[in-house]
């Protein structure tokens, strides 16, 4: 699967961003944030637990497996600082009602990702 993600032409975006899911199937869960992988493939952001691959340059494929994938097919993404204390958060939400949030420090970061992930839910809507 990994090696798939790395020669694949629809990679998108790779990147170390703080993610908390907050609902499952509609159903709210407690916030837990952690750092994870976000790797942007095709209709597809995939999450990785991997702590220690902090950057692309030595993100290696090595044994870290996704921790879990979510199809941006009909999703919904939202700026939603209202829901967090930390600054540059945004929601995902997919059609089967589960809901991520998202976080970066760094602005031109959040912004970007929000940019990219809003343009492939575009392009998966007009198909
Ligand atoms: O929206 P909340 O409930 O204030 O979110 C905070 C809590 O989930 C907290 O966990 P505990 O209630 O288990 O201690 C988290 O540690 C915080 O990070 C959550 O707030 P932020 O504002 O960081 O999303």
């Amino acid at each position: 699967f990994l090696l798939k993600i790395i020669f694949t032409p629809e990679l998108e975006k790779a990147g170390l961003l703080n993610k908390t899911k907050i609902a499952e199937g509609g159903r709210k869960l407690r916030k837990n944030w952690s750092p994870s992988w976000v790797v942007l493939v095709g209709n597809s952001l995939v999450f990785f637990k991997d702590p220690k691959s902090q950057t692309p340059s030595n993100w290696k494929p090595g044994n870290s497996r996704p921790e879990s994938s979510v199809d941006l097919r009909g999703a919904q993404l939202h700026w939603a600082n209202e829901l967090s204390s930390k600054k540059n958060v945004f929601k995902l939400r997919t059609v089967t009602g589960n809901e991520f949030l998202l976080q970066s420090e760094t602005d031109s970061l959040i912004k970007e990702w929000y940019d990219t992930i809003q343009n492939v839910i575009d392009r998966l809507d007009r198909e």
